[in-house]
C-alpha cells in the first residue's frame, strides 16, 4: 500500500507546470483504492513571502475549485487546508530542533527567493523545507509527486525520518519522489526560468483558468529566438524548446517526436498550433472550474471533511514523534 502526500501553495492560478509538473500526476495517483493519498493547499508554506490577506482567503478556495476541476475526486483522497491541521506547524518545530542550519543554507529555492538580502529575508523562507518534512513525515508518507525542482527538499525529509528513527526510536517513514514525467515547464518571458504563479509579470505563464483568447495570446508574445524553424534544443534554443515541452505536455508525445510533424511551420505559426493544443487540454478544466467557484460552501465543506481526516493521523504520528523526544 502507497501513502502519497504532496502540497500546492495558494499563492495564486495554478499554471502550465503546476499542472503537468503536478497535479496531472495527483490525478493519475488517487485512483488505486488501496492507497491512501493526502493531498494539502500549503497555506503555511505561502506566508513565508508576503501575502495579501484577503487574496491569500480567496486563493485558498480558488485552488480547490482548480484541483477539484483538474480532476482530484474528494471521494478517493484527501483533499485539505494545512493551517487547519495544527499538527503541521508542531512537528515542524520538534524537526528544526534537529536540523542544521548549514544544511537549510544550501537549498536552491532559499537561495532564489531570499534575493541579496539574506540578513533581511524571514526565518519562515529559511526553515519552509523543514515544515515540508513535517507535511510528508506526518502521514508516513511513502510517495511524494513533486516536480524535479523540488527534490532537494524531499531529501531533508529522507533524512529526518532517518535521523529521528536512529535517535529517538521514532517510526517515521522516508518517501520516494515521484517525478511527473515532464521536464520543468519554463517562463514564457524568460525561458532560463521556471514558470512560476509568483510571477510579477502574468505574460510569462499560462494559467489554468486562462481563455482560449488569453492563451493565444500569451503564446503570441512568449519569447524565442531569432531562427525560424521548430527544432528541440533546450541548450541552445530554451524559447522555442519550451513551447515544444508544453505542446508534447498537453498532447502526451515525446517533445523530440514534435519536430518532424511541424517542418515548414514558421515559430510564430507553430505558436498558434501549441496554443490550440493547450485550450483543447484546459477547455474542460476551466469550465467545471468557472462552475465550481460558484459554490463557496460547497468547497469548504469538502476542506473541512479533508480536514477532519487529516487530523485524525496527523494526530497520532505526532503524540508519537512527541513521547519519544521526552515531551509527553
Ligand atoms: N514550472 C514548473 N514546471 C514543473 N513543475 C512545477 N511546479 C511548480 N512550478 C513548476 C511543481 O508544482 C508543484 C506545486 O508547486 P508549489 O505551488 O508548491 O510551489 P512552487 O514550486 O514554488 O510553484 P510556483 O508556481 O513557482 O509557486 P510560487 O510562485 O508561489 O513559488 C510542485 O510539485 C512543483 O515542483
Amino acid at each position: 500500500r502507497k501513502v502519497v502526500f504532496s502540497g500546492i501553495q495558494p499563492t495564486g492560478t495554478p499554471h502550465l507546470g503546476n499542472f503537468f509538473g503536478a497535479i496531472e500526476k495527483w490525478v493519475e495517483l488517487q485512483n488505486d483504492p488501496k492507497d491512501v493519498v493526502y493531498y494539502s493547499i500549503v497555506d503555511l508554506h505561502s506566508i513565508s513571502l508576503p501575502q495579501d490577506p484577503e487574496y491569500l482567503r480567496n486563493c485558498v478556495l480558488s485552488m480547490t475549485a482548480t484541483l477539484l476541476a483538474s480532476g482530484l475526486d474528494p471521494s478517493k483522497c484527501v483533499l485539505f487546508q494545512q493551517s487547519s491541521v495544527p499538527h503541521h506547524a508542531e512537528l515542524s518545530w520538534i524537526l528544526g530542533c534537529k536540523t542544521t542550519l548549514a544544511r537549510l543554507g544550501h537549498f536552491p529555492q532559499w537561495k532564489s527567493k531570499a534575493g541579496k538580502d539574506k540578513q533581511g529575508a524571514c526565518v519562515g523562507l529559511y526553515t519552509y523545507p523543514v515544515l515540508q518534512a513535517a507535511d510528508i513525515l506526518l502521514y508516513k508518507t511513502t510517495h511524494v509527486p513533486v516536480g524535479d525542482d523540488q527534490v532537494p527538499h524531499l531529501e531533508l525529509a529522507q533524512h529526518l525520518a532517518k535521523l529521528f528513527n536512529l535517535s529517538f526510536g521514532t517510526s517515521l517513514v522516508s518517501p520516494e519522489p515521484v517525478l511527473g514525467q515532464f521536464k520543468r515547464i519554463k517562463s514564457l518571458r524568460e525561458p532560463d526560468k521556471k514558470m512560476s504563479k509568483s510571477d510579477s509579470d502574468p505574460k510569462s505563464r499560462i494559467e489554468i483558468t486562462d481563455t482560449k483568447e488569453d492563451i493565444a495570446f500569451k503564446l503570441k508574445k512568449a519569447v524565442t529566438d531569432f531562427t525560424s524553424a521548430v527544432t528541440y534544443d533546450p541548450e541552445n534554443r530554451p524559447g522555442v524548446s519550451n513551447l515544444v515541452d508544453i505542446h508534447a505536455a498537453a498532447t502526451g508525445q515525446r517533445p523530440e517526436d514534435i519536430p518532424d510533424q511541424v517542418t515548414g511551420m514558421t515559430t510564430a505559426e507553430y505558436k498558434m498550433v501549441v496554443a490550440a493544443a493547450v485550450n483543447r487540454r484546459l477547455e474542460t478544466v476551466r469550465d467545471k472550474y468557472l462552475k465550481l467557484i460558484e459554490d463557496k460552501s460547497f468547497l469548504r465543506d469538502v476542506l473541512n471533511t479533508g480536514a477532519t481526516k487529516a487530523k485524525l493521523v496527523a494526530e497520532e504520528t505526532c503524540s508519537d514523534v512527541k513521547r519519544c523526544v521526552g515531551l509527553i
